[in-house]
């Protein structure tokens, strides 16, 4: 059965970065899941249906490899289809229902995290933040909102600028920002009150996965005893690693830092350009969820409320098999 192209559409964009930011692509994958639901047009084998829903998810889950918010999310809506029964048409509800229902709760989480997270901002605070996160930015417009905040620093955040995002959004609500490329933070940490960052993937150590420079900025505000807190829904804590599984860090294209044609000409330098940096837990002061502020150290409980049901499965066989073996042995 062919793949709807809204479906490949989603696709596309979260792999070029269209569609970016951990808990964007995470609702753009429940969004492609439902999408896909509502145009299967096999047969009325709720088999045949479960196999094309079991392609897709695994289509979604590999256009980036990082934030674990993406395979979370895909993960919460394919368990949804896997306890439910009947046939194809009670079968595309409840993938419907469950990507619905991930979207509202997503949304509903970042509102809260600004709300949990503004009461952490102290009074008159310049704050900075890195890269574009929708919970850092919904806690630094709530404190604003609040009268907390005088200034915010936002890096540029090369090489994807994701900085210019942050800008534009926080000026929108009012909020003083100021423009900083990423190596000046260290130079600016000394006017900064608090750093609040968001996260792509959070460790069941406390580690925190989030976009290249977020550890030097980290390590930055450890050495000024600047106190740096992440804002991240709870569906960024990854089960995979309570089993010892890394969180695999992306490595985009060279051509993202100099143009093709320089590297062209310099055939013999190489380019990296690793998009994500992992901040130890001894360099977060917390993380503030949509359940509530916590150390980094208490990731584990994140995790084994949001996943313990599945933690046998993990055991067994790891995350990625744990729903769409089908399709992952094609
Ligand atoms: C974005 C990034 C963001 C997190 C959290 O990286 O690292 O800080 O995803 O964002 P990229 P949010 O631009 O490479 O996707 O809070 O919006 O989920």
């Amino acid at each position: 059965m062919e793949i709807p192209s809204k479906v490949l559409e989603i696709a596309e964009g979260i792999k070029t970065m269209r569609i970016r930011g951990a808990g964007k692509i995470a609702r753009a994958a429940a969004e492609a899941l439902k999408i896909a639901a509502e145009n299967y047009k096999g047969s009325n084998d709720p088999e045949e249906f479960r196999k094309y829903m079991s392609r897709i998810a695994n289509l979604v889950i590999s256009t980036r490899p990082t934030a674990v918010s993406l395979p979370n999310a895909v993960i919460y809506v394919m368990y949804n289809l896997s306890r439910a029964s009947g046939n194809v048409e009670e079968l595309r509800e409840a993938v419907v229902n469950a990507a619905e229902k991930f979207i509202e709760e997503s949304l509903n989480a970042i509102k809260k995290i600004g709300e949990i997270g503004a009461r952490r901002i102290k009074d008159n605070a310049v704050v900075l933040t890195h890269c574009h996160s929708t919970a850092a930015a919904s806690v630094i417009i709530t404190a604003y909102k609040m009268g907390k905040i005088v200034k915010v620093y936002s890096t540029e955040t090369r090489p994807f600028y994701q900085g210019r995002i942050t800008y534009k959004h926080l000026s929108e609500h009012g909020v003083p920002v100021i423009q900083i490329p990423d190596s000046a933070v260290r130079y600016i940490m000394n006017e900064v009150d608090q750093v609040v960052v968001g996260a792509d993937t959070i460790a069941s150590n406390g580690a925190v996965v989030n976009k290249i420079g977020t550890s030097q900025v980290a390590l930055a505000a450890h050495e000024a005893r600047v106190r740096v807190f992440v804002a991240a829904e709870t569906y960024k804590f990854s089960p995979a690693t309570l089993i010892g599984e890394l969180v695999p860090i992306e490595y985009r294209s060279p051509t993202e830092i100099v143009p093709q044609e320089w590297i062209d000409k310099h055939r013999n330098v190489e380019v990296l350009n690793p998009a994500f940096d992992v901040t130890p837990p001894e360099y977060i002061d917390a993380i503030i969820t949509e359940q509530g502020v916590i150390p980094p150290q208490s990731a584990i409980l994140v995790l084994l409320e949001r996943f313990g049901w599945a933690l046998e499965k993990i055991k067994q066989g790891g995350l990625g098999k744990l729903l769409f073996e089908e399709t992952l042995e094609e």
